[in-house]
């Protein structure tokens, strides 16, 4: 199709291809939200994306930290009136020098993360600020090489991530810049998706430069596109969004991009966030993803109260595989680099139930419901893996220790209990579990099916 055309549905159809075995068999990711955002660090913890019903609220007070440039536009927000009184009201570009990430280590994030269970990793490259975190083209020095932190933390965190043996993911916003065109600031969700947001040629061909630029640098496995693609690049020439997925294609062969570019172009595999676009959990193939707390950059409001522990984490993460997905959690870092110590924490505790329980999530599919359900209490949670079936076990209340499963059409005096989370006995056509007190996550039940 012509320049400024959307391409035609069989164009698109043509990029259809199969998942890579590796993201077949990569139950979980980390997310990373790092920048200029990071150094107020501040938003009000209001809840998570999606249980706040009322737009022009969630933007006003909104929960994520990443989004800083825009909540202290808003006329009388309360992050506006926290940036005049702890930050002198400056110019958001300040806190791009301000920036200095002066502790950062990237081996020690990717040792974290993979010992986390991660298999793969995907750090903003350019997130809504429009603040590059490599030497993107065509951004006049304002990004990390040339301030704040003055160095490429895309080609460090890439090197660090593929070190580990682990999969190079790129986060980049497509959809919203707001360095580049000056809109009001959004609070409404047509304003983000629709009419505040740039769609014209200089912009689409701004952002194609940066993502090719990306894929030629640092060879990403995933393209995890926000919001949207400007519009007037989605055609299939030369500059547009069809030539631009072709050219990933042939230079990573295995790479795979998400659902975010446009519902009417292309992808691999849908995207849920918090509690919000569920429907992209029809995909064949998708990815529930969220932060430890209700934000993705790190937000010094947040305690304890507001974030996952590893326990919580390892059933957030076995629910969404045990109904097809996989879990992309987020790591927000400080400004200085270092990972704030209750993220540290709790990834540090979900890597003690991966150490076992991993291996029955990878490959894994949901269970036929005619086998058996899951329940919320008891928690209890099934996938298949073919020769057998896997009930992942535990109870929110302390004092439900002694819990009953009946799957039908399996062995059940043939299960057994991975690690020391629980002990199993069969009796009366019934397979008694019994919690135990040391468990670091949900008890893995393995039944066999002949
Ligand atoms: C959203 C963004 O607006 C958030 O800030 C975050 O990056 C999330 C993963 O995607 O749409």
């Amino acid at each position: 199709s012509t320049e400024s055309q959307p391409a035609a549905p069989e164009e698109w159809a043509q990029l259809k291809r199969e998942l890579p075995e590796w993201f077949r068999n990569a139950p979980f990711g980390i997310f990373i939200h790092w920048g200029a955002y990071s150094v107020p660090a501040w938003a009000e913890p209001i809840g998570a994306l999606g249980t706040v019903k009322d737009p022009r609220e969630w933007f006003t007070h909104n929960a994520y930290a990443e989004w800083y440039m825009n909540t202290i536009r808003i006329d009388g927000s309360p992050a506006q009136k926290h940036h005049q009184e702890v930050h002198g009201g400056v110019p958001y570009d300040e806190l791009l020098d301000q920036w200095h990430a002066e502790n950062f280590d990237p081996a020690s994030w990717a040792e974290l993360f993979k010992e986390a269970g991660a298999d793969y990793v995907i750090p903003t490259t350019k997130h809504h600020d429009g603040i590059g975190l490599w030497d993107a083209p065509g951004t006049n020095g304002r990004n990390v090489v040339h301030r704040g932190p003055k160095q490429d933390l895309i080609g460090a965190i890439a090197g660090a991530v593929k070190e580990q043996g682990m999969h190079l993911g790129l986060y980049y916003s497509g959809g919203l810049d707001w360095h580049v065109r000056p809109f009001p600031p959004h609070i409404s969700s047509d304003s983000v998706h629709d009419t505040d947001r740039p769609k014209d040629p200089g912009y689409a061909q701004y952002a194609y430069d940066h993502v090719a630029d990306l894929i030629e640098r640092y060879r990403p496995e995933i393209l995890w596109n926000d919001i949207e693609w400007p519009d007037a690049g989605k055609h299939f020439g030369p500059g547009g969004l069809g030539t631009l997925f072709k050219e990933f294609y042939a230079a990573c062969p295995t790479g795979v991009v998400n659902d975010r570019w446009g519902s009417t172009t292309h992808q691999d595999y849908g995207t849920s966030e918090y509690e919000a676009h569920k429907d992209a959990e029809s995909f064949d193939a998708w990815e529930n993803c969220r932060g430890i707390g209700f934000s993705f950059g790190y937000n010094q409001v947040e305690g304890t109260e507001q974030s996952l522990t590893g326990k919580q984490l390892a059933r957030q993460l076995v629910d969404v595989v045990s109904r097809g997905g996989r879990f992309l959690l987020n790591v927000g870092p400080k400004a200085d680099g270092t990972i704030p110590a209750i993220q540290r924490q709790s990834l540090t505790e979900l890597g003690a139930w991966m150490a076992a329980g991993k291996q029955y999530l990878v490959g894994a599919t949901p269970l036929d419901s005619a086998v058996a359900v899951p329940t919320d209490e008891p928690w209890i949670r099934w996938i298949d893996r073919g020769t057998e079936i896997v009930a992942f076990v535990d109870s929110l209340d302390e004092s439900t220790t002694a819990i009953d499963l009946a799957p039908t059409g399996v062995r059940l005096e043939g299960a057994t209990v991975e690690g020391s989370g629980a002990t199993v006995t069969y009796d009366g056509g019934k397979l008694h579990v019994q919690l135990l007190a040391d468990r670091v996550g949900p008890a893995v039940i393995r039944i066999p099916r002949t």
